[in-house]
């Protein structure tokens, strides 16, 4: 398939893409409320709308980057401050029913989106494939793409945003070959590296999404990683480098995307990182960001050293370490966990980081083998918590079975509290793996311990577990 036949059929079997498309062609003279992530893929595809919505005509398009995830009523009615929009567009902050919930607010609502459905969406209109008709992963930035395509209105701007956004959300790797799902993605990704052949060139160094090989990159991943040091990745891991001057770095981030638009015709000829910075009016944003971050990523390596074992869990060597308002901890953590079991003679674990924040503490979670499923580990963590503390809207846990994070935000539970609790956790894991009769009866610790079950319990127990 080629990138056009897949626009095609994205317009031709979504009921949704071709409403939004409508609505888009008839946005002339009206005013729209925009909202999106603060990472790099939600920053680029509001670049890419706002672009769009400015090229059909709208009258005012006004882009807010909160630090949350969910959009809520009460942020929507706090940007509002009392003046009238005539559409809301929420960009890669999940699919909720809570879009529903907007539509009181501005009359009209579309949510365009790839992450999974959380309950039911009557009346608000949602644009998101990867849920309505199955598609493979992809990013935001891709959809966006998918739409000014179809409306006949891309530039080069937006090629190098929806490759970025792309890249940011892990969807891509071409340093090692992978250019997305065939059906859906890759052909895209074909048809941007003969456009753009020194966006896939080799450099040397690796990036932080360099996880299987350290040695080398592409020009696109050090470009997404810049992105990442300038808008803090999601995350507001934000550095003080001069040029942001006090500036909200996903805003700075987004300004300096828009301005690309008029030098973007050369974007052809970019062969480097330092080639493609130049392009900016304010390059030395990028540049600052960017050193600033990888002098951090050095210090945090080099903090992680001081790991220390805690238990053996189902055959997994579960590793400690504490910090205060450290940046980057969950990237580097899952980076270094090899290297720290090794120095413990151990080949399957787990790194527990617990991280004092500006508000309430973060526990980050990376495993690199099944035994444990360090998600739910996140989400009992949170149920706990919860149930103690109250603020399910502060307290929230989950994650994938090696990599989970829970976070305690502005509920106010205190430290030695929140610590209580984990460490009672740790310890009920450590007697339902022995097979201690009160912890075995309890089905979320035998959720945590996993699909890949060795310990003693498992093997001789009396009752085999699935
Ligand atoms: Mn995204």
């Amino acid at each position: 398939m080629t990138y056009r036949e897949i626009v095609e059929r994205e317009a031709t079997e979504s009921k949704t893409l071709p409403v939004v498309a409508e609505r888009f062609r008839g946005i002339s003279g009206r005013k729209v409320l925009l909202f999106s992530h603060d990472d790099p893929d939600g920053v680029v595809t509001a670049s890419m709308a706002a672009r769009l919505l400015k090229r059909c005509g709208a009258a005012e398009v006004e882009v807010h980057l909160p630090p949350t995830f969910d959009l809520e009523p009460n942020e929507v009615r706090e940007a509002l401050s009392g003046r009238s929009f005539d559409l809301l567009i929420s960009l890669d902050k999940g699919t909720s029913s809570k879009a529903d919930e907007l539509i009181a607010l501005v009359p009209d609502v579309i949510v365009i989106d790839h992450h999974y459905q959380q309950g039911e969406i009557q009346k608000a209109l949602v644009y998101n494939p990867c849920v309505q008709n199955d598609r493979p992963y992809c990013s935001c930035s891709y959809l966006l793409h998918i739409l000014s395509s179809l409306l006949g209105r891309t530039s080069p701007a937006d090629d190098c945003d929806a490759l970025v956004g792309l890249k940011a959300d892990w969807v891509i790797d071409p340093t090692i070959g992978n250019w997305g799902a065939e059906e859906f993605v890759r052909p895209f990704v074909e048809e941007m590296a003969e456009r753009y052949p020194g966006l896939f060139r080799k450099t040397p160094g690796a990036t932080l999404f360099d996880v299987t090989q350290r040695k080398e990159s592409v020009v696109l991943s050090k470009i997404a990683q810049a992105y990442f040091a300038v808008s803090g990745g999601g995350f507001q891991y934000f550095f003080p480098v001069p040029s942001l001057n006090g500036g909200q770095p996903p805003r700075v981030l987004l300004e300096a995307l828009l301005s690309l638009d008029k030098k973007a015709s050369r974007l052809p000829e970019v062969d480097s990182p330092q080639d493609f910075f130049s392009l900016f009016e304010n390059g030395d944003i990028f540049r600052e960001c960017l050193a600033a971050f990888e002098q951090e990523w050095r210090r945090v390596t080099k903090l992680l050293e001081i790991a220390t074992p805690l238990v053996e869990l189902n055959g997994s060597q579960v590793l400690i370490f504490f910090s205060d308002r450290l940046r980057l901890l969950p990237l580097v953590g899952g980076l270094v966990l090899e290297t720290l079991l090794a120095r413990e003679g151990k080949e399957n674990g787990l790194l527990i980081m617990i991280n004092r924040e500006e508000h309430g503490i973060h526990f980050s979670l990376r495993a690199n083998c099944d035994r444990i499923h360090v998600g739910k580990f996140c989400g009992t963590l949170a149920q706990r918590l919860v149930d103690l503390f109250g603020h399910p809207d502060q307290i929230t846990g989950g994650g994938h079975i090696r990599a989970g994070e829970c976070r305690t935000r502005r509920s106010g539970a205190p430290y030695f509290e929140v610590l209580r609790v984990f460490f009672q956790l740790v310890e009920d894991l450590v007697r339902c793996d022995r097979g201690e009769a009160e912890t075995t009866a309890d089905p979320a610790l035998i959720e945590i311990l996993g699909p890949e079950r060795i310990s003693p319990a498992a093997n001789n127990g009396k009752e085999s577990r699935k």
